[in-house]
């Protein structure tokens, strides 16, 4: 592995308010390639034009990486985004969840979980129990940084997905996030659907099932989204959240991707 490893973190706001973010880790010779692919995004990509633009450069100590696989793949095609999220409802129960916390995980991300309706940076933290929201700042949240697709993996991984019908960068990203949260300690499951008005597909996460997309998770046009990362509620938070924010870790290898199936109820 390249012993000369950067973290590279990227996040862009308008008034204050989320707007994306990305991550990677590179190598030395890329930082300024990768940079600027990342600040593009923050300049176009991201609906509206940002008032600040933060990125920030950190090498990372090579003993401390934790190569994990990336989980399998399912899809899940819905006929509405109501069915959708009664189908998350079970897949999240199946996991461990209790079904208020997963209802009332599902309403948040309905309502926008941040403060007045808002999206989050980050991630919810929730007790998969009893539903009751650990993380300190409700605007913030816990966000996942330091995590890539090794190098030498990417492009198998990256036309495997494609082959698949998944090339959108947006599914290796997510993919990647989920692989680090499902190797965190103390994680159950994790369920997430993007900000992005015009993106509606999104997954519920579990240590047993992988990566399991559902098609629709939201009307179209809805600007609301978020993650909700259900915790075992004898996990202690800075544990989890140290282990999800700084501790570096590389997806090696690809898990199994399914044909996607219709569900009905
Ligand atoms: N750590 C924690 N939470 C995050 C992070 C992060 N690094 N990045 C984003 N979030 C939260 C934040 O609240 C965002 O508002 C929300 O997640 C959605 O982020 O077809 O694109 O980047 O398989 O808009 C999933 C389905 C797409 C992909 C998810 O999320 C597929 C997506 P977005
Ligand atoms: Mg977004």
């Amino acid at each position: 592995m390249d012993s000369r490893l950067i973290s590279l973190r990227m996040r862009a706001s308008l008034c204050g308010h989320h707007l994306c973010g990305a991550e990677r880790i590179v190598a030395e010779g890329e930082v300024v390639a990768a940079t600027t692919t990342m600040v593009t995004r923050a300049m176009q990509g991201a609906g509206a034009l940002p008032d600040e633009v933060h990125c920030s450069l950190e090498r990372l100590d090579p003993a401390s990486i934790r190569l994990v696989s990336l989980p399998d793949v399912a899809t899940f095609e819905v006929s509405d985004w109501q069915s959708g999220r009664r189908l998350a409802k079970q897949l999240l129960t199946r996991a461990g969840v209790s079904l208020e916390a997963a209802s009332f995980a599902l309403e948040l991300l309905a309502a926008g979980p941040g403060p007045d309706g808002t999206v989050m940076r980050g991630a919810v933290i929730m007790n998969a129990r009893t539903g009751e929201r650990l993380e300190t700042d409700a605007g913030r949240g816990v966000r996942v940084s330091r995590m890539d697709l090794e190098a030498s993996v990417r492009p198998a991984i990256e036309s495997m997905l494609a082959a698949a019908g998944l090339g959108h960068h947006r599914v290796a990203e997510a993919l990647v996030l989920a692989a680090k949260v499902l190797s965190a300690p103390g994680i159950v499951a994790e369920v997430c659907w993007s900000d992005d008005p015009a993106y509606i597909t999104g997954y519920v996460a579990d240590p047993q099932y992988g990566y399991q997309r559902i098609t629709a998770l939201k009307e179209s046009g809805d600007p609301r989204g978020g993650r909700v990362f259900f915790v075992d509620p004898e996990m202690t938070l800075d544990t989890l959240s140290d282990y999800l924010e700084f501790r570096p870790v590389l997806c090696n290898a690809l898990g199994r991707i399914s044909p996607p199936t219709f569900w009905s109820e």
